[in-house]
């Protein structure tokens, strides 16, 4: 007979938190986010620690090399895709790591023949105003000139008009030598009263742009995770199939962690691509794995060697895993369960293995609740597609900017290796869906606001860092009649008030 399974299968959002006592000292300023990446022996600190609880998701529609970066600056890390060639993975890696700040590798290069029309759907699809031109269109080709929005009138200028007829020539710019510091950049921009600098080689190659606006705002990143050379920390995504192929590269490119994406993690397939890492790189490689939910699930990855443990499955707003397989576990239960264990083992071994939710955050208020059940650190998807910096295009939708959001099991990442059992292709099935989700402008600020909530929650639970938030918080499963009662009702609500629209 089928084994009945014990433990529970709640959401968060059937979950509150009961206020504590909080004393003067509980002021949100007063907050520390930081928390541990990778496990460590009682007594010893986490190899790698990180000053925001966000990691991203390994997606094709999140983690590239600019949300990567502007990740890591707010004290973040984000794990590139590994649903493409294992090249072209280390490529956007290495992209991160040899990112200076201040020194913007353009994502949007133009070419002297393409059109006002090439430019204006660039512009919309990235948001970028200021675009180097050059010969072949690439980040590093020759520099040709740059466009910016003074550069054409789009109710007057014909749209099939050439780039080289109204660039700005790079005859006519004034540049900087590769090798020159920020801060001599940031000089001649305000001695030439420049908006932007660019930076080329002694052959004339474009290397970077320099921005009046990233010295002022470079200086104001006090939580950016930099690693001893000071490039920012970036994660990768691996799979239980081409490791041995894909490791090395990403290895070679700098990958300071990585991560077994796969949607069922308590599988001999990531023991063995454990074993294949530890083989060859020793516990030099920091590597995590998942996803499990419940403990078992826990301590065969723990004991298996994973840095760190990743839990959920069903739970991510694209995914449609639980329709379509009848597999999962409501992400909040899963959770406590694993944490459970997570402490049990530190107990037992004397070894912290960190534990990251993965999925299913919709509501600021579910990354409290997520850390106060005891993750160390979050994984999201949909919060961080929304951005300007996640590499989808942003369209315009019945009068609404959107950005494009897409499972990695949909049939358009086609990312079989994360679900993949093997056999005949043919008989494959989609566990992901393709969407839209509302654009919302940049990460910086919309992280900023998510963990100004966080951190104010956490002085009402009297608690001034993540260790204490799990040690103090009451939590409490809520009626489905009390969450109505958790919104607006009983009135009529303004048109104008849009105050209610707490997703984030
Ligand atoms: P969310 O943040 O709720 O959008 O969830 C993101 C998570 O969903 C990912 O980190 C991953 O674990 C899972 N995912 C990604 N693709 C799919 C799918 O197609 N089913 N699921």
């Amino acid at each position: 007979m089928a084994h009945f399974f014990e433990g529970e299968s709640h959401t968060f959002s059937e979950y509150l938190l009961v206020p504590g006592y909080s004393s003067h000292e509980n002021v949100p300023q007063g907050v520390s986010l930081k928390t541990p990446l990778v496990k460590f022996r009682r007594g010893e600190h986490s190899a790698l620690t990180m000053n925001i609880p966000l990691t991203s998701a390994v997606m094709q529609a999140v983690s590239g090399p600019r949300l990567a970066i502007a990740l890591a600056q707010e004290g973040g890390i984000s794990f590139i895709y590994q649903s493409q060639a294992p090249e072209q993975e280390a490529k956007m890696v290495r992209e991160v790591k040899s990112y200076k700040a201040g020194f913007v590798v353009s994502d949007s290069t133009l070419t002297p023949s393409m059109t006002l029309a090439d430019v204006l759907e660039l512009r919309n699809r990235t948001g970028h105003s200021t675009m180097p031109v050059t010969e072949d269109g690439s980040a590093h080709g020759l520099f040709c000139g740059i466009v910016t929005s003074r550069d054409y009138r789009v109710s007057r200028d014909d749209p099939s008009k050439r780039v080289c007829e109204f660039m700005t020539p790079a005859q006519q710019c004034i540049t900087a030598q590769e090798g020159t510091t920020l801060k001599a950049a940031n000089d001649i921009i305000w001695d030439h009263k420049l908006n932007q600098l660019p930076i080329v080689d002694g052959e004339g190659r474009l290397v970077s742009l320099v921005f009046r606006k990233d010295y002022d705002s470079h200086k104001s990143l006090p939580n950016e995770l930099l690693d001893e050379h000071k490039s920012y920390i970036v994660g990768a995504g691996i799979n239980t199939r081409d490791y041995a192929e894909r490791v090395p590269l990403l290895v070679e490119a700098g990958a300071d962690v990585l991560c077994i994406d796969s949607s069922e993690g308590f599988s001999e397939w990531e023991k063995l691509t454990l074993d294949w890492i530890r083989e060859h790189y020793g516990n030099t490689v920091k590597v995590g794995a998942g996803n499990i939910v419940d403990a078992e699930g826990f301590r065969y990855l723990a004991e298996a060697g994973a840095d760190f443990v990743k839990v959920g499955i069903g739970g991510g707003s694209i995914c449609i895993t639980r329709e379509q397989k009848g597999i999962g576990r409501g992400q909040a239960s899963a959770l406590i369960d694993v944490c459970r264990a997570r402490d049990e083992y530190f107990e037992e071994a004397g070894v912290y293995v960190p534990v990251c939710s993965d999925g299913g955050i919709v509501y600021d208020y579910h990354m409290t609740l997520a850390l106060a059940m005891g993750a160390d650190f979050l994984m999201l998807g949909r919060y961080f597609a929304r951005f300007d910096e996640s590499p989808t295009r942003r369209l315009n939708v019945n009068g609404s900017y959107v950005k494009e959001y897409w499972g990695e099991g949909s049939a358009r990442a086609r990312n079989w290796a994360r679900y993949d059992l093997g056999g005949d292709k043919r008989l494959s099935f989609v566990e992901g869906v393709d969407s839209y989700v509302p654009y919302a402008g940049p990460l910086k600020e919309n992280v900023e606001g998510s963990l100004t909530k966080v951190r104010s929650t956490m002085c009402n639970c009297g608690a001034l860092d993540l260790c204490e938030l799990r040690e103090k918080a009451k939590i409490t499963l809520v009626s489905a009649t009390s969450l109505v009662e958790g919104g607006a009702h009983d009135v009529i609500l303004k048109e104008s008030d849009s105050s209610t629209n707490f997703r984030s």
